[in-house]
């Protein structure tokens, strides 16, 4: 009778571990968040240096601009990445983020034609 006991004692902290270990896996993934930005890009060229901007940082899944919408999603690891970073990323590219706004130096070393904004809201 005592070895019985035992036995479920052992079966039941496996189970316990077994438990514990498909929980944290789940929360792991838990930390990937997607974000929609509206962003001020204007061309083909803007799409390809925005996202390059928000991949370089470290914790990006993926960033993908629409060129109609403008808006670019972003899939990142919230535990290593935030969301502000992300938006600050694309201001230093020279681009509004949201209501952040493009960093002025970033914006003026632009092509010209990434300029025209307000033209093509
Ligand atoms: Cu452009």
């Amino acid at each position: 009778m005592k070895k019985q006991l035992l036995f479920s004692a052992v079966i039941f902290l496996l189970a316990a571990f077994v438990f514990t270990t498909t929980a944290m896996a789940q929360e792991q993934d838990t930390t990937i968040k997607e974000a929609r930005i509206k962003t001020s890009a204007v061309c083909g060229h803007c799409k390809a240096k925005i996202e390059k901007a928000v991949n370089k940082l470290d914790g990006i899944e993926s960033a993908d601009l629409d060129s109609e919408t403008k808006i670019v999603t972003v899939q990142y690891h919230s535990d290593v990445v935030t969301l502000e970073n992300i938006k600050l990323a694309i201001n230093k590219a020279g681009y509004d983020a949201d209501d952040m706004t493009a960093d002025k130096d970033a914006f003026d070393k632009l092509p010209k034609c990434c300029k025209n904004k307000d033209e093509h809201k």
